[in-house]
């Protein structure tokens, strides 16, 4: 208790205090502090103890649970990196630079991307974070890491119950010398809609002050228009614009005409006259063959003035062939995942890549030792979240039916696996080809391709055929999301809606034909954050504030779980998803130079109240939590 700590303090216990003692000892408050958040630990993990965590209810468990060592690192201060360049150089001044020299530069996405791709995004803060001192010591010439945005802002939240900004200033601090890279989907910003101007706004102004410096920006629908806002944000704050194409269909194929050669190039030189300082092409189901996407890099490479950067993945296992043609066709940068969290849904593998450009005039010229040591430390990781696993064990070419973005095909395939149709995964894929069609032919990426998939799921569970789907006399309750696509929230597909289908889709409802943005009144900011707060039972941060507005019931469970539980991300691993083993001791890090020594001892036989006592020892002193058995 408080008490105990102004009594045990060794002025009060030398008598040497007067009447102002309290108001003048601020670290009784700070012991005080943290004697609360070491509580409100123990109750987490005995809550975990007693009742599991929900996060893992019915996904089995790994194989064995040991938590990797972290990788190790010289004792020196970070080299200077391509985050200095940025500083000394300004965003143009960094894109001139991409264009002149001569390597091909390599983006990292195993912070994001790779594991959103494999593991459901799940992967937590504690994981990531002990692999970034190695990062800015051992690959200073890494050109970026991708490591914010997407959905990881959601899941962190969501399912981790961790602050998604928390994790960006850890990896300021921790990668001081790296680029910091996120995915930003527009007007629809790390969420599923779109969201007012201002909100976007105050969204990009709080990820570049927390550390973002280069904003991967796109639209679900490859329009322009909509991204005006967001590369208007980007530019204002001086971090970097990467203006995105999102690669479809085949522009090698003369069936898919809309998304040709010349529609890929009118799309980048309006980008570039947006104001882009890189141009991206994000091919994010992995669809840009070998020699398509040489084609079309040397296509933009004529008629942009603009670094090229690559995106890609692996779902068909020919994703390296991709980006090596693009290395030889003079792309300037490229993505891949640390080899062990490489392959299949996600990127192609960084050490194989770098492996294969040994002494070729393009030669990344990163440690080949280093990426080894940190796809080893990876490969720990990866096996303590292998319940989030989807049971892939190869590419495939069927992703060339189904177009299917990387990051998507874990969570369709879990969904599936939830509403019981998993072993008709086939039936699933072709409904998702299907709808695809029906719909126009569309961009399928974060929101579209969850519409896409959303529509997909019902067929099957509902046994619906294209041909009942289009059928007018035929009465279909649409999904939610599929009647807001089709109400033109997301924007404009290219080519415009099906008629006949939006009509039936909208029944009477009229969809709107401009930017959702234009329509959508500003949200009132103060307000929103009185409310916020109100929620919250506290005030909140700037950044916090973004949360909010993104993800109102999110955020407030978030902050309700974090009064009850503390920072959990605080936590190892295991023992965040599986507890702890009788004589187990850990070491909880709560800010630099304090830790918690915590050892679990036993559980306790349910009371007659169905309340169970689990017996902890922290820092050395016996602690007891009483956590509710009856639920
Ligand atoms: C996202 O928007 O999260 C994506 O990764 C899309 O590919
Ligand atoms: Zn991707």
């Amino acid at each position: 208790t408080f008490l105990e700590s102004v009594i045990s303090h060794p002025s009060f216990v030398a008598c040497e205090y007067t009447t102002r003692f309290i108001d003048e000892t601020p670290e009784l408050f700070a012991r005080q502090e943290r004697r609360d958040r070491a509580s409100r630990l123990l109750r987490f993990v005995g809550e975990v103890m007693v009742n599991g965590n929900p996060e893992v209810a019915g996904l089995g468990r790994p194989k064995v649970i040991a938590m990797p060592v972290a990788p190790s690192y010289p004792p020196i201060a970070p080299p200077e990196g391509s985050k200095q360049l940025l500083d000394r150089l300004g965003a143009e001044g960094l894109a001139a630079w991409m264009r002149e020299q001569q390597r091909v530069l390599i983006t990292d996405t195993t912070f994001r991307d790779a594991h959103q791709s494999l593991i459901a995004t799940r992967m937590r803060t504690y994981d990531l974070a002990a692999a970034a001192p190695a990062y800015a010591r051992r690959l200073p010439g890494l050109f970026s890491v991708e490591c914010w945005g997407g959905a990881t802002f959601d899941v962190a939240m969501r399912f981790l119950k961790e602050d998604p900004w928390e994790r960006l200033r850890l990896f300021r601090r921790e990668m001081p010398n790296l680029l910091l890279q996120m995915l930003l989907r527009s007007a629809n910003a790390v969420g599923y809609t779109n969201y007012p101007d201002n909100v976007v706004r105050q969204f990009v102004q709080q990820a570049a002050s927390n550390g973002v410096d280069i904003f991967r920006v796109f639209d679900s629908l490859n329009w322009v228009d909509n991204m005006r806002v967001a590369i208007d944000a980007v530019r204002e704050t001086g971090a970097v614009c990467e203006g995105t194409i999102c690669y479809t269909g085949d522009i090698d194929d003369p069936a898919r005409s809309k998304y040709d050669l010349k529609y890929y190039v009118a799309m980048a030189r309006e980008l570039e006259a947006a104001g882009s300082h890189i141009l991206g092409i994000k091919d994010m189901a992995g669809l840009a063959r070998p020699k398509a996407i040489a084609r079309l890099v040397t296509a933009l490479k004529q008629e942009v003035g603009l670094p090229i950067h690559f995106h890609t993945h692996d779902t068909s296992g020919l994703s390296a062939a991709s980006v090596l043609a693009a290395v030889d066709a003079g792309v300037d940068a490229v993505d891949a995942a640390m080899d062990a969290m490489s392959g299949l849904t996600s990127q192609p593998p960084l050490g194989s890549i770098c492996a294969a450009l040994a002494h070729h005039p393009r030669d990344p010229g990163l440690d080949h030792g280093a990426l080894n040591d940190l796809s080893r430390y990876w490969e720990g990781v990866r096996a303590l979240y292998s319940p989030f696993e989807a049971d892939i064990r190869s590419g495939t070419a069927d992703v060339y039916r189904h177009e299917m973005p990387g990051g998507q095909y874990t969570n369709l395939r879990a969904q599936a696996r939830s509403l019981g149709v998993e072993q008709h995964w086939d039936w699933v894929a072709q409904a998702y080809a299907d709808v695809n069609l029906m719909f126009g032919d569309v961009v399928k990426v974060t929101p579209t391709s969850k519409v896409v998939g959303d529509m997909a799921l019902m067929m099957v569970t509902s046994n619906l055929t294209p041909a009942d789907v289009l059928d007018p006399d035929k009465e279909i309750a649409f999904p939610e999301s599929v009647v807001s696509f089709f109400r033109g929230d997301l924007g404009q597909p290219v080519g415009g809606f099906p008629e006949a289908l939006q009509k039936k889709v909208l029944g009477g409802i009229e969809p709107i034909r401009v930017r959702p943005g234009a329509v959508l009144p500003p949200a009132d900011l103060a307000a929103e954050r009185v409310a916020a707060e109100a929620k919250a039972g506290r005030s909140i941060s700037d950044a916090e504030l973004a949360s909010y507005l993104m993800y109102p019931k999110v955020f407030t469970d978030y902050a309700v779980h974090e009064r009850s539980f503390g920072d959990v991300s605080a936590l190892p691993t295991d023992v965040f998803f599986y507890g702890m083993t009788p004589g187990q001791e850990i070491a909880i890090d709560l800010e630099r130079g304090k830790s918690l020594i915590v050892r679990f001892l036993a559980i306790g036989e349910a009371d007659e109240d169905g309340e169970r006592k689990v017996f902890f020892e922290l820092n050395g002193q016996p602690r007891i939590v009483r956590i509710d058995d009856s639920k």
